[in-house]
């Protein structure tokens, strides 16, 4: 498998984290966000959204969106399992994930920022504050939802799920944007058993190659 990527994208970090506990190791392809390569031809014929990640298992065609991605990965590879087996579970499992992955996430990619800046001139900490809402919104709604009993060690029971895939990745995007996650201790408890299991870790944005020591 070829996997499109760059250190900093946090929806490429949760297909990492799909493939580590999967035991897949794809061959990574860099697009550098920084310098808009996503937007080159040569991407834009993998991925015509021009977002990463973009996934080619085999002759292809490639496949898009993290989640999409996932449930793929889920489904061709089933162990461990990343969706629970009952229709109510894997439901609230999605619904978690798209709380981040559709709701909140996507407000902040570069592109995003990038219009607010360009097209309507709004100043660096003012798109700073934009992101911090949008993390903030996203993290009220997962706070409130962890508190339901469904919940255990990890977001959905005590296995991990899709849904902790994502709260890892809105971890790391509040560590970038400086969101403090002491306002919401259920997320936090369940992000810290995340981010202590070796294939997080190693998925991890600052552990990979190009990435600062820290942000
Ligand atoms: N909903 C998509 C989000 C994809 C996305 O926007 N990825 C970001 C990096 S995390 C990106 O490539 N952005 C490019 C840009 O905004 O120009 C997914 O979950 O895969």
């Amino acid at each position: 498998m070829k996997l499109f990527s760059f250190w900093r994208s946090l929806a490429t970090y949760r297909v990492r984290i799909a493939m580590n506990l999967k035991g897949i190791a794809p061959e990574v392809v860099d697009v550098n966000l920084m310098k808009g390569q996503q937007r080159d031809d040569a991407y834009r014929a993998v991925n015509p959204m021009m977002a990463l990640p973009a996934l080619v298992d085999g002759d292809g065609p490639a496949l898009f969106e993290s989640l999409a991605i996932i449930e793929y990965l889920d489904e061709t590879h089933p162990n461990p399992p990343l969706l629970p087996k009952d229709p109510r579970g894997r439901a609230r499992v999605r619904g978690l994930s798209q709380i981040v992955a559709c709701d909140s996430h996507p407000l902040i990619v570069p592109r995003v920022r990038e219009y607010l800046a360009h097209e309507f001139k709004i100043d660096e900490a003012s798109v700073a504050k934009w992101a911090q809402h949008w993390h903030r919104a996203a993290l009220v709604a997962l706070e409130t939802n962890l508190q339901d009993k469904a919940t255990g060690k990890y977001a959905h029971g005590d296995s991990i799920t899709m849904a902790d895939i994502c709260i890892a990745s809105q971890g790391a995007g509040a560590n970038f944007f400086k969101v403090d996650l002491a306002p919401f201790p259920n997320f936090k408890r369940v992000l810290d058993a995340c981010n202590q299991n070796e294939a997080f870790a190693r998925a991890h944005p600052l552990k990979q190659p190009g990435a600062p020591a820290a942000v």
